[in-house]
Protein backbone atom coordinates (compact mmCIF):
# COMPACT_ATOMS: atom_id res chain seq x y z
CA UNK A 1 0.00 0.00 0.00
CA UNK A 2 3.21 2.26 0.24
CA UNK A 3 3.62 5.33 2.06
CA UNK A 4 1.08 8.72 2.01
CA UNK A 5 2.35 11.86 3.97
CA UNK A 6 -0.26 14.60 5.00
CA UNK A 7 1.15 17.42 4.68
CA UNK A 8 1.37 21.17 3.85
CA UNK A 9 3.98 23.13 1.20
CA UNK A 10 4.58 25.78 3.94
CA UNK A 11 4.80 23.61 7.27
CA UNK A 12 8.47 22.93 8.60
CA UNK A 13 7.07 19.69 10.32
CA UNK A 14 6.24 18.24 6.68
CA UNK A 15 9.59 19.61 5.76
CA UNK A 16 11.12 17.14 8.14
CA UNK A 17 9.87 14.40 7.11
CA UNK A 18 9.62 14.66 3.59
CA UNK A 19 14.08 14.74 3.79
CA UNK A 20 13.91 12.14 5.36
CA UNK A 21 11.62 10.42 3.47
CA UNK A 22 13.92 11.09 0.35
CA UNK A 23 16.97 10.25 2.34
CA UNK A 24 16.14 6.79 2.88
CA UNK A 25 15.10 6.44 -1.04
CA UNK A 26 11.53 5.61 0.28
CA UNK A 27 9.04 6.92 -2.31
CA UNK A 28 5.57 8.32 -1.12
CA UNK A 29 2.37 10.42 -1.88
CA UNK A 30 2.00 13.56 -0.13
CA UNK A 31 -1.70 14.51 0.37
CA UNK A 32 -1.60 18.53 0.68
CA UNK A 33 -3.96 19.66 4.29
CA UNK A 34 -4.13 23.81 4.01
CA UNK A 35 -3.38 24.35 7.57
CA UNK A 36 -3.66 28.35 6.85
CA UNK A 37 -7.47 27.61 5.48
CA UNK A 38 -8.53 24.95 8.50
CA UNK A 39 -8.96 21.81 6.17
CA UNK A 40 -7.23 20.52 9.75
CA UNK A 41 -10.01 21.10 11.48
CA UNK A 42 -12.24 19.55 8.92
CA UNK A 43 -13.79 15.28 9.30
CA UNK A 44 -12.20 14.02 6.79
CA UNK A 45 -8.36 14.90 8.39
CA UNK A 46 -9.96 14.42 11.84
CA UNK A 47 -10.14 10.90 10.93
CA UNK A 48 -6.56 10.51 9.63
CA UNK A 49 -4.95 12.67 12.60
CA UNK A 50 -7.16 13.88 15.70
CA UNK A 51 -4.31 16.06 16.80
CA UNK A 52 -5.34 18.49 13.86
CA UNK A 53 -1.63 18.84 12.76
CA UNK A 54 0.50 17.89 9.92
CA UNK A 55 2.31 16.01 9.26
CA UNK A 56 0.56 12.55 9.34
CA UNK A 57 2.50 9.69 7.81
CA UNK A 58 0.53 6.43 6.72
CA UNK A 59 2.46 3.21 6.37
CA UNK A 60 -0.12 0.38 5.70
CA UNK A 61 -2.81 1.61 7.30
CA UNK A 62 -0.78 2.88 10.42
CA UNK A 63 -1.11 6.24 11.32
CA UNK A 64 2.27 7.94 12.66
CA UNK A 65 2.01 11.64 13.81
CA UNK A 66 4.57 14.21 15.37
CA UNK A 67 7.42 14.75 13.17
CA UNK A 68 10.38 13.53 14.99
CA UNK A 69 8.17 10.35 16.10
CA UNK A 70 7.83 9.45 12.35
CA UNK A 71 11.81 9.97 11.67
CA UNK A 72 12.55 7.47 14.68
CA UNK A 73 9.78 5.02 13.06
CA UNK A 74 11.58 5.74 9.61
CA UNK A 75 14.74 4.75 11.21
CA UNK A 76 13.10 1.42 12.15
CA UNK A 77 11.80 0.07 9.19
CA UNK A 78 14.11 1.65 6.80
CA UNK A 79 17.22 1.71 9.14
CA UNK A 80 19.67 2.78 6.27
CA UNK A 81 21.38 5.51 5.95
CA UNK A 82 20.97 5.86 9.68
CA UNK A 83 19.20 9.30 11.04
CA UNK A 84 19.91 8.92 14.78
CA UNK A 85 22.99 7.58 16.13
CA UNK A 86 23.52 3.94 17.82
CA UNK A 87 25.93 5.17 20.62
CA UNK A 88 23.48 6.17 24.03
CA UNK A 89 25.17 9.89 24.30
CA UNK A 90 25.70 10.60 20.75
CA UNK A 91 22.12 9.41 20.48
CA UNK A 92 20.52 11.63 23.50
CA UNK A 93 22.71 14.48 21.40
CA UNK A 94 20.75 14.17 18.14
CA UNK A 95 17.30 14.07 19.98
CA UNK A 96 18.45 17.10 22.19
CA UNK A 97 19.16 18.95 19.12
CA UNK A 98 16.30 18.16 17.23
CA UNK A 99 13.86 19.12 20.32
CA UNK A 100 15.56 22.44 20.15
CA UNK A 101 13.16 23.35 17.25
CA UNK A 102 10.62 20.36 17.18
CA UNK A 103 9.82 21.20 21.25
CA UNK A 104 11.22 24.77 21.81
CA UNK A 105 11.36 26.94 18.90
CA UNK A 106 9.22 25.88 16.10
CA UNK A 107 5.75 25.20 18.25
CA UNK A 108 5.85 28.90 19.03
CA UNK A 109 5.43 30.11 15.42
CA UNK A 110 2.97 27.81 14.55
CA UNK A 111 -0.23 28.52 12.63
CA UNK A 112 -2.58 28.21 15.87
CA UNK A 113 -0.23 30.20 18.27
CA UNK A 114 -0.38 33.06 15.60
CA UNK A 115 -4.03 33.27 15.23
CA UNK A 116 -4.48 33.29 19.20
CA UNK A 117 -2.28 36.20 19.07
CA UNK A 118 -4.46 37.85 16.47
CA UNK A 119 -7.62 36.76 18.03
CA UNK A 120 -7.07 37.27 22.08
CA UNK A 121 -4.29 40.19 21.60
CA UNK A 122 -5.29 41.92 18.41
CA UNK A 123 -1.46 41.33 17.04
CA UNK A 124 -1.58 43.03 13.30
CA UNK A 125 0.81 41.82 10.86
CA UNK A 126 3.48 43.81 12.33
CA UNK A 127 3.86 42.14 15.94
CA UNK A 128 3.18 38.90 14.37
CA UNK A 129 6.57 39.32 12.38
CA UNK A 130 8.44 40.24 15.55
CA UNK A 131 7.23 37.70 17.50
CA UNK A 132 7.90 35.00 14.87
CA UNK A 133 11.62 36.72 14.00
CA UNK A 134 12.19 36.88 17.38
CA UNK A 135 11.68 33.07 18.66
CA UNK A 136 13.17 32.44 14.73
CA UNK A 137 16.15 34.38 16.22
CA UNK A 138 16.45 32.78 19.77
CA UNK A 139 16.34 29.13 17.84
CA UNK A 140 19.21 30.03 15.42
CA UNK A 141 21.35 31.77 18.06
CA UNK A 142 21.05 28.45 20.14
CA UNK A 143 22.14 26.22 17.71
CA UNK A 144 25.30 28.71 16.62
CA UNK A 145 26.14 28.77 20.43
CA UNK A 146 26.27 24.57 20.63
CA UNK A 147 27.46 23.76 17.09
CA UNK A 148 30.70 26.36 17.75
CA UNK A 149 31.43 24.51 20.57
CA UNK A 150 31.33 20.84 19.05
CA UNK A 151 31.89 22.03 14.66
CA UNK A 152 29.53 19.80 12.68
CA UNK A 153 32.29 17.70 11.18
CA UNK A 154 30.75 17.79 8.53
CA UNK A 155 27.78 17.17 9.28
CA UNK A 156 26.39 17.55 13.35
CA UNK A 157 27.13 14.12 14.81
CA UNK A 158 29.50 13.30 11.59
CA UNK A 159 29.96 11.71 8.67
CA UNK A 160 25.86 11.66 7.14
CA UNK A 161 22.60 14.30 8.01
CA UNK A 162 20.67 12.92 10.53
CA UNK A 163 17.85 14.09 12.90
CA UNK A 164 19.62 16.97 13.81
CA UNK A 165 20.37 18.62 10.77
CA UNK A 166 17.34 18.14 9.53
CA UNK A 167 15.93 19.59 12.80
CA UNK A 168 18.62 22.14 11.62
CA UNK A 169 17.96 22.63 8.54
CA UNK A 170 14.13 23.12 9.00
CA UNK A 171 15.18 25.92 11.34
CA UNK A 172 17.10 28.30 8.71
CA UNK A 173 13.50 27.59 6.42
CA UNK A 174 12.07 29.25 9.03
CA UNK A 175 14.64 32.42 8.39
CA UNK A 176 14.25 32.41 5.30
CA UNK A 177 10.20 32.82 5.00
CA UNK A 178 11.27 35.33 7.36
CA UNK A 179 14.23 36.95 4.95
CA UNK A 180 16.74 37.42 8.15
CA UNK A 181 20.15 37.82 7.62
CA UNK A 182 22.04 34.39 8.59
CA UNK A 183 25.60 36.09 8.88
CA UNK A 184 25.37 36.13 12.65
CA UNK A 185 25.27 32.46 12.63
CA UNK A 186 27.69 31.11 10.50
CA UNK A 187 28.51 27.68 11.83
CA UNK A 188 24.25 27.06 10.96
CA UNK A 189 24.47 28.79 7.95
CA UNK A 190 27.41 26.43 6.83
CA UNK A 191 25.60 23.25 8.29
CA UNK A 192 22.58 24.67 6.21
CA UNK A 193 24.37 25.03 3.14
CA UNK A 194 25.94 21.75 3.15
CA UNK A 195 22.43 19.51 3.83
CA UNK A 196 21.03 21.92 0.87
CA UNK A 197 23.47 20.98 -1.30
CA UNK A 198 22.07 17.46 -1.36
CA UNK A 199 18.84 16.55 -3.44
CA UNK A 200 16.49 15.15 -0.52
CA UNK A 201 17.13 18.68 1.71
CA UNK A 202 17.10 20.76 -1.65
CA UNK A 203 13.92 19.42 -3.27
CA UNK A 204 12.16 19.16 0.16
CA UNK A 205 12.07 23.70 0.58
CA UNK A 206 8.84 24.62 0.97
CA UNK A 207 9.70 26.95 -2.07
CA UNK A 208 10.32 24.15 -4.24
CA UNK A 209 6.85 22.57 -3.56
CA UNK A 210 3.83 22.86 -6.17
CA UNK A 211 1.78 24.74 -3.50
CA UNK A 212 3.95 27.13 -3.03
CA UNK A 213 4.27 27.92 -7.15
CA UNK A 214 -0.04 28.16 -6.94
CA UNK A 215 0.28 30.37 -3.68
CA UNK A 216 2.69 32.50 -5.38
CA UNK A 217 4.25 33.61 -1.77
N1 LIG B 1 5.52 19.03 16.97
C1 LIG B 1 4.75 18.74 15.79
C2 LIG B 1 4.30 20.03 15.17
C3 LIG B 1 3.09 19.84 14.33
C4 LIG B 1 2.55 21.20 13.88
O1 LIG B 1 2.35 22.10 14.69
N2 LIG B 1 2.36 21.31 12.58
C5 LIG B 1 1.89 22.57 12.04
C6 LIG B 1 2.47 22.81 10.68
S1 LIG B 1 4.23 22.89 10.73
C7 LIG B 1 0.38 22.53 11.92
O2 LIG B 1 -0.17 21.61 11.38
N3 LIG B 1 -0.26 23.56 12.44
C8 LIG B 1 -1.68 23.70 12.40
C9 LIG B 1 -2.13 24.75 13.33
O3 LIG B 1 -1.29 25.38 13.97
O4 LIG B 1 -3.35 24.94 13.40
C10 LIG B 1 5.61 17.95 14.80
O5 LIG B 1 6.83 18.10 14.85
O6 LIG B 1 5.05 17.19 13.99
Amino acid sequence: MGIQLYGFWRSLASFRVRVALKLKGLSFEEIAVDILSGEQFKPDYDAVNTERVVPTLVHDDRRIFQSLAILEYLDDIAPEPRLLPIDPAERAYARALALMTVADSHPLVTPRVRNHLIGQFGADDAAIRTWATHWATEGLATYERLLAKRQPAPFTLGAGPGIADICIAGQVVGAHFLKLDLAPFPTVAQLADRCFTLPAFATSHPFEQPGYRLTAR
